[in-house]
């Protein structure tokens, strides 16, 4: 009885013993992932959500002890919804990370936010420079425009473009690359005119008439990820593919997502960015694949890549805390990272925290009978210019 007795707790005693174990095994770490999910840029919500997964799905999710769990919200791509989501994931849900941020003012409504409560922002898809000095929260594993606009104003340079007309979303990020490329670009001897284009339901047909009117040697264009198709089919109408004028600017306009549905007019555009599909490195290819077989019919773009190394950022920096969430230890590991990406190297400059990266030249062409951006040059580790040159 006694011995039965003794037997009986013992067992109880270990078996609460491996509960609590696996429960402190098991202890989550909540990333909340605030991306626009429907709405006009539903597209670049789900890239960046099934890169975030799919690092969880081939990593096992544990790091540093710490189980990850992410918490997926809609923000519809509006910046007040973005503040109160961001808001309610810290305070009612306890997240150690927020992460996403589908466009630049989405990304800048959440920076206060990630200030206050010291909360590393993770900005995995918004672009515009001066996004990383809305907090010193705010870590970027996407890019920014002027780090993939200056290249294309070299490459026009030596491509004997003389004139260039400019067509850009009127927002941070194609402010930001209109700048970026015509300064470079007129300082090299180069013309440029330009036209702004709403963000919201844009027409583009009396800016590409405009552009048309113009003769230039080249279009130079930044609409954001998901646009360019809406983009690409005006174009067309104003016969801009048949009148000799290159078509040029930053990848945003035939993201990888899109290339099929544009069709043949992509081709032969030249664009300069950090990601392609095509990438050759095994690295990308192992992810293309793995992409390609976890979600059937689609093909990752550079969305994808900013959500998968965005969310290998959170895990690194779990592995280099041993699991301490607290939010300037995340951010002080997450300072100096560097990894092979499926974009080739990256570094997290541990002074601005924004992404260091390879900037691709490519031209979009047929390659096995699908439509892809052939990478044909590389400019080897960018900074972002626009914190380079303030300092
Ligand atoms: C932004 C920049 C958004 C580049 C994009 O697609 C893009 C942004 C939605 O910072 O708002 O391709």
């Amino acid at each position: 009885m006694t011995n039965r007795r003794y037997l009986i707790s013992g067992l109880a005693g270990l078996a609460l013993a491996a509960i609590t174990g696996s429960a402190m095994a098991q202890d989550t770490v909540k990333v909340g992932l605030i991306l626009p999910m429907t709405g006009p840029f539903a597209s670049i919500g789900k890239q960046v959500d099934m890169g975030a997964r799919l690092f969880l799905a081939q990593n096992g999710s544990s790091f540093g002890g710490k189980k990850i769990e992410l918490i997926l919200k809609d923000d519809t791509g509006s910046a007040d919804v973005t503040r109160r989501i961001a808001q309610e994931l810290v305070v009612n849900d306890k997240v150690a990370v927020l992460a996403g941020f589908g466009l630049t003012p989405l990304a800048l409504a959440a920076a206060q936010v990630s200030t206050q409560a010291k909360v590393p922002q993770i900005v995995m898809a918004a672009a515009t420079a001066t996004i990383t000095e809305a907090s010193p929260f705010i870590v970027r594993s996407s890019f920014t425009l002027p780090q993939a606009s200056e290249p294309m104003a070299d490459w026009a340079l030596k491509n004997n473009i003389k004139r260039v007309f400019t067509v850009v979303t009127d927002y941070g990020p194609g402010i930001d690359a209109e700048t970026s490329f015509a300064n470079k670009f007129k300082a090299g001897g180069g013309v440029v005119e330009s036209v702004r284009v709403p963000l919201r339901n844009p027409d583009f047909a009396p800016f590409l008439q405009r552009a048309a009117d113009a003769k230039p040697d080249a279009l130079f264009v930044f609409v954001p990820a998901g646009i360019g198709a809406q983009f690409m089919k005006q174009y067309v109408e104003r016969g801009l593919d048949k009148a000799g004028t290159k078509l040029i600017g930053p990848g945003d306009v035939v993201d990888d997502d899109l290339l099929e549905g544009i069709g043949d007019v992509a081709i032969g555009a030249i664009t300069t960015q950090h990601y392609s599909a095509a990438h050759e490195s095994a690295a990308n290819k192992a992810f293309v694949t793995a992409f390609k077989a976890a979600y059937p019919g689609t093909r990752p773009n550079f969305m994808a890549v900013g959500g998968y190394d965005g969310m290998r950022l959170i895990a690194e920096a779990l592995k280099k805390t041993n699991g301490t969430i607290e939010g300037e230890a995340l951010v002080t590991a997450m300072k100096g990272m560097n990894f092979e990406s499926p974009r080739g190297p990256i570094l997290i400059d541990p002074e601005t925290r924004d992404i260091v990266q390879n900037i691709y030249i490519r031209r979009t062409e047929r390659k096995n009978g699908e439509i892809y951006n052939i990478e044909f040059d590389t400019i080897p580790m960018v900074k972002d210019p626009v914190k380079a040159a303030k300092k």
